[in-house]
């Protein structure tokens, strides 16, 4: 049950730059301050994709639950990632962290400021193979289609998941 006055929401982190793991463990914990984390994805390293003369990605991806309406939560992990020390750089660059958010509920937006679902996510099996492993069979608005069926149609050449020691 999600409680009434929040919505389910997913999450992309991509890291390829300095510590990657301890990137991502970062971000999940400022994360967690406003989104109370319910799945989350294995770490995958990643090949990067679009722009391919950079360091190998890590990807994980999370859903859970936030009374923040998308532009808040749009300015929430801005936020984070310039508090990590994100610069700007180019498109499909080498980052320090990247928070994307690919579904907000069920809602479709199309605004200047933000995109959702997240337009680019169908295509990219960084995103899907971890998100097939919290969210197989959840449709993506718009698409009418399973998570599951989408990664059907993305090559996974060179992703592989990452077993990290489990703290004791
Ligand atoms: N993010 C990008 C561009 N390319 N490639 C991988 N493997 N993982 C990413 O997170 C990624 C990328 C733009 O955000
Ligand atoms: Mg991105
Ligand atoms: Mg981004």
């Amino acid at each position: 049950m999600i409680p009434s006055d929040q919505t389910r929401v997913t999450l992309a982190l991509g890291s390829n730059l300095g510590d990657r793991f301890e990137n991502l463990q970062q971000a999940l914990k400022d994360i967690s301050l406003r989104i109370s984390i319910i799945k989350i994805s294995s770490v995958y390293e990643t090949p990067p994709w679009g722009y391919s003369d950079q360091p190998v990605f890590f990807n994980q991806v999370l859903s859970g639950n936030t009374s923040l309406n998308p532009v808040e939560l749009l300015t929430f992990v801005k936020n984070i990632e310039n508090s990590m020390g994100r610069v700007k750089n180019f498109q499909n660059g080498p980052r320090l962290i990247d928070i994307d958010i690919l579904l907000f509920g069920e809602k479709i937006i199309d605004s200047e400021k933000l995109v959702i679902p997240h337009p680019r996510m169908v295509e990219r099996s960084f995103v899907l193979l971890p998100l097939a492993e919290i969210e197989p069979e959840l449709i993506i608005p718009g698409t009418n289609k399973k998570v599951l069926e989408l990664l059907q149609n993305v090559a996974q050449t060179g992703i592989r998941k990452l077993e990290f020691e489990k703290k004791k």
